[in-house]
């Protein structure tokens, strides 16, 4: 299959309908191969934050709902097509499955009733073989040899990996080594360097580490490679950056950069590993101030989990205890909220983890969802989803989902009682907290009606915000 390119799993899983778009999300980042989602009955509303390589079934029943679903998807699908009783199906399916590939997004496909009764026809399915073309082109030769010289002359250069590049974790690593760079991530790309690796900075900007700040600040030159320069990450576009991605239109988005870098991520990197050679006399040797930077920030986050002002856990207590125990293989989902942003600064990545989130923390709601898709992905990894008390009640009811197929998702709830994203940027504008506070029910209560097992946090004193006990609760689906 992986050779061959179109053919999917043939494993299902049933999904409430509206479900289906969400979950959509966390299975195409964590597989291998593309994967297909479908459900029956009405169509999902779209609620969309896509990910690569997934080709959504969309079956509307034709009496309801008539929205007109090429137009729904058409802005976020890479491709949509109505699937009509006339169509040729086989071509259809591997058209579907070329878009997704190469554009690398997602691919609609609308089952109308009276084609989903179709018998299927005895063809074989449709292959790859001389439609799908190799995607490692190489960069022009005028770019690469300016964005050497520059990397050869500068003095403290500093690599940001974005999503874009996370295919090319183990070379990038590799690049680093060889230009002795501290490594920045994107919020996106979090874990694809490990905390502990003795040349990561960890995330930049608004969820990130003041080492990550830093170094950026400091630095002579940033290489960037596959990130799309959101306001959340805020590279500076001051500096000299060299800037590598394989859309062309990525290159330059927003601001103007020194060194555009046309070509796929890998073999840039693989071009620029055969020319650098051994770091010249007058780079500076950042790794001993890169120790000093992280022995003071962890001192820091060390205080602040100390802090105790009657609230409740803080969120650096939860995240320094989840950076000791989430294990070394876990796919971790999170959703959006403060709580994403406290995890984009306190947690600690181990070598092997995968993080999943919806692009520029677009879609609360996200978390769980995409445990389930990464579940349905990559079954034998551990499965922890981290969300806020707003994004899970958006879908606690697929709960009874994870329940019914035994997934052994581990889910931390920060529960605060609030939309507490929303309440600081009201206090950031000055203006009133209004309406952010929310009813939750006792979570772990929740969970353990629905057959998984719920463990509330010990209770602490009562904010006086919420007259109601709050519980901090991990979920899993039990054994029973
Ligand atoms: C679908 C969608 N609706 C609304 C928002 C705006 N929004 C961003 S964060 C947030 C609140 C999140 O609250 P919670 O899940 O409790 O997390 P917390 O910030 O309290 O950690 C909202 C409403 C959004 N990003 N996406
Ligand atoms: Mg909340």
């Amino acid at each position: 299959m992986a050779e061959t390119g179109f053919t999917f799993r043939p494993r299902s899983t049933s999904l409430r309908r509206e479900f289906l778009t969400p979950s959509a999300t966390g299975f195409p980042p964590i597989a291998a191969e593309p994967g297909a989602v479908g459900a029956p009955g009405y169509s999902p509303l779209v609620q969309v934050s896509f990910h690569h390589r997934t080709v959504v079934l969309d079956a509307p029943q034709i009496a309801f709902q008539e929205i007109d679903l090429t137009a729904a998807f058409g802005k976020v699908a890479r491709w949509t097509q109505p699937v009509l009783e006339t169509s040729k199906h086989r071509e259809l399916m591997a058209l579907a499955c070329k878009h997704a590939i190469l554009q690398h997004g997602p691919s609609h496909l609308i089952f109308p009733d009276e084609v989903q009764t179709i018998p299927a026809a005895s063809e074989p399915p449709a292959g790859p073989d001389g439609r799908l073309t190799e995607l490692e082109i190489g960069s022009p030769a005028p770019a690469l040899e300016r964005a050497l010289t520059l990397l050869e002359n500068a003095k403290r250069s500093v690599m940001i990996i974005g999503h874009g590049a996370r295919f090319h974790r183990e070379q990038a690593v590799a690049l680093a080594e060889r230009l002795n760079a501290p490594v920045i991530t994107t919020f996106k790309a979090k874990g694809q360097i490990p905390d502990a690796h003795p040349l990561a900075t960890g995330v930049l900007g608004r969820s990130g580490t003041p080492v990550a700040s830093w170094f950026m600040n400091e630095s002579d030159l940033l290489l960037v490679l596959g990130a799309s320069f959101s306001d959340h990450t805020g590279i500076y576009a001051g500096k000299p950056i060299i800037q590598v991605d394989s859309d062309p239109l990525q290159l330059g988005r927003i601001d103007p950069v020194t060194v555009l870098v046309y070509g796929e991520i890998g073999v840039v990197i693989d071009r620029f590993l055969q020319r650098l050679g051994d770091p010249p006399a007058q780079r500076v040797d950042q790794r001993t101030e890169l120790a000093e930077h992280w022995m003071i920030w962890r001192a820091e986050k060390g205080s602040r989990a100390g802090d105790n002002r009657g609230q409740g856990i803080n969120s650096a207590v939860v995240f320094q205890a989840l950076s000791t125990h989430v294990p070394e293989d876990a796919v971790i989902a999170v959703d959006v909220g403060n709580h994403a942003y406290s995890f984009g600064r306190y947690f600690e990545c181990k070598e092997g983890q995968s993080v999943l989130m919806s692009g520029y923390l677009g879609s609360i709601g996200f978390g769980y969802p995409a445990a389930i898709g990464a579940w349905a992905a990559v079954p034998d990894r551990p499965i922890f989803a981290v969300t806020g008390d707003c994004g899970f009640a958006q879908y606690m009811a697929e709960l009874l989902t994870a329940v019914k197929h035994r997934m052994k998702i581990t889910h931390v709830l920060l529960n605060n009682g609030q939309l507490g994203k929303i309440s600081k940027e009201q206090r950031a504008g000055d203006w009133d907290v209004w309406q952010t506070a929310l009813h939750n029910p006792d979570f772990s209560k929740y969970a353990e009606i629905c057959g998984a097992l719920g463990i509330a946090s010990p209770r602490h004193p009562s904010s006086t915000a919420h007259s109601r006990p709050r519980s901090h609760t991990t979920a899993r689906p039990s054994s029973r």
